[in-house]
């Protein structure tokens, strides 16, 4: 029997209260509203344990990309569980999965990309990274290289490392900057939430110049590196302007600082090309990656090490000690390659950058026309609205009012998953979104609007 089929909707619910603690949950809360329990998914839907279809506008959490039910990827997990199904790669020893992954990356990546450094999460290829650039500097003879710059509202994890290097303020205060030694924290390229006296071109160069003034204050000398999700995911789908990158670029080359991007939510073909990275034409000394590189399918994570690195790590470093008894997992390594395979069989990446991005980009434009939506946005499969109060103002609902957990709340109920960062709704569906799912999450997403109208005007 099933997992699923042994209790009841109920029984679940009660057991999950007594039982479950929740990433990033408020117990007390859930416990009295209790959770919705998810029983099953197939293409871009998930089902609940009452039967309900919703349409997954969030990718699981910005992972599935090639969508729920892909058979190839079960596959390639039970033949590899079969053959392999664990195996370390400590002590002078490797697999194929690993090696064969190791080399598909190194493919789809800049040139400047030829090695793969294995975690089993997002938060531990932060760890990974930051440990990385803290050891490469040691070989360059420059230890009190320490500091590593990320931004307001960022989000890189949740592990000690990457609570002390993300930018949430809410995280923070809980246990933050222990880890790190120093991180620090510059503006971010958030022209909606500026108070757009600038152009968005001009906020973009001012926004990069929040990091060349942290770099002053601090002291280039102690700055080890830069690190930005090319589009912040977590904080609210933050595009920054097309002058911002390539300005963190041009500040990083002048004072020799090591340019890392997060790729976790914007690798594997989120943004219409295989990392932000590319789409912004950007050239990061390090990548970390986690989520769309197995579609979720299994937990791995990794950090993309360029040769600048990799070379001195390698002729200068001697024994490396960092590494997770997953690091390479064989079954997850197996799960990234099917998958990886899958989005070059299936064109997915051209499939978001010329057919479904801009199908869905248009009418999530269209959405802007809404009474209560101040802003829309969107590149690739990711996006957010912005909700509004007053529409010619742009000001903002009473932050107390939970706008947005409001509208969430229609969302879910009428079939469609989004997520709510406060006031600003975000939207990342599984990259083989067809028309008429677009068309059905934007109809969706029209009424739930309507409906939280009406529900604020009481
Ligand atoms: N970096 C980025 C850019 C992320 O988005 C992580 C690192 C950490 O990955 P792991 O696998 O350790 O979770 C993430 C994760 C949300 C949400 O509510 C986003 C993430 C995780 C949980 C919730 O948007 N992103």
């Amino acid at each position: 029997m099933a997992i699923v089929e042994s209790r009841s909707r109920s029984e679940w619910q009660d057991l999950d209260r007594d039982h479950y603690l929740h990433p990033f949950t408020d117990y007390k809360e859930l416990g009295k509203k209790k959770s919705r329990i998810i029983t099953r998914a197939d293409s871009v839907y998930i089902y609940d344990a009452d039967g309900n279809q919703i349409l997954d506008g969030l990718s699981g959490l910005w992972c599935v990309n090639v969508g729920y039910g892909r058979d190839e990827l079960v596959e390639a997990a039970a033949k590899q569980l079969r053959e392999l199904p664990y195996y370390n790669s400590f002590f002078q020893c490797a697999h194929p999965p690993s090696i064969e992954l190791s080399c598909l990356l190194q493919e789809i990546t800049q040139p400047q990309f030829n090695r793969a450094f294995y975690a089993s999460s997002g938060s531990e290829s932060i760890d990974t990274m930051i440990r990385m650039v803290r050891r490469y500097w040691e070989l360059m003879d420059q230890p009190e290289r320490q500091i590593i710059i990320a931004r307001e509202n960022a989000y890189h994890g949740s592990t000690i490392g990457g609570t002390s290097l993300g930018g949430m303020k809410l995280q923070r205060a809980q246990g933050g900057n222990a880890g790190t030694r120093a991180s620090n924290i510059s503006g971010q390229p958030y022209w909606f939430g500026s108070d757009r006296s600038l152009s968005p071109d001009e906020f973009g160069l001012q926004a990069a110049r929040y990091l060349e003034q942290k770099i002053e204050e601090v002291g280039a000398d102690k700055v080890a590196a830069f690190v930005g999700e090319p589009i912040q995911g977590a904080g609210g789908v933050i595009v920054p302007p097309q002058t911002y990158w390539p300005e963190i670029q041009r500040i990083c080359d002048e004072h020799g600082i090591l340019l890392v991007t997060d790729e976790v939510i914007c690798g594997f073909g989120r943004l219409g090309e295989w990392f932000g990275a590319d789409y912004y034409g950007v050239r990061p000394d390090l990548m970390t990656f986690a989520k769309g590189v197995t579609s979720g399918y299994l937990p791995l994570g990794g950090v993309m090490v360029g040769d600048r690195v990799s070379d001195v790590l390698i002729d200068k470093g001697g024994e490396f000690y960092h590494g997770y008894t997953y690091s390479g997992h064989p079954a997850a390594c197996a799960v990234a390659i099917e998958n990886i395979h899958i989005m070059q069989r299936e064109n997915l990446i051209e499939y978001v950058r010329d057919d479904i991005g801009p199908y869905l980009q248009k009418k999530w434009q269209a959405l802007s026309e809404h009474p209560i939506v101040g802003e829309t946005r969107m590149v690739g499969l990711m996006g957010a609205l912005e909700l509004v109060q007053d529409k010619s103002t742009l000001q903002p609902f009473d932050k107390d009012d939970g706008v947005g957990a409001k509208c969430r709340d229609f969302l879910i109920n009428n079939g469609l998953v989004m997520r709510a960062v406060g006031d600003t709704i975000v939207v990342a569906p599984p990259l083989i979104l067809t028309h008429a799912q677009a068309d059905q999450l934007i109809e969706k997403a029209w009424k739930c609007l309507d409906l939280t109208a009406q529900a604020v005007s009481k």
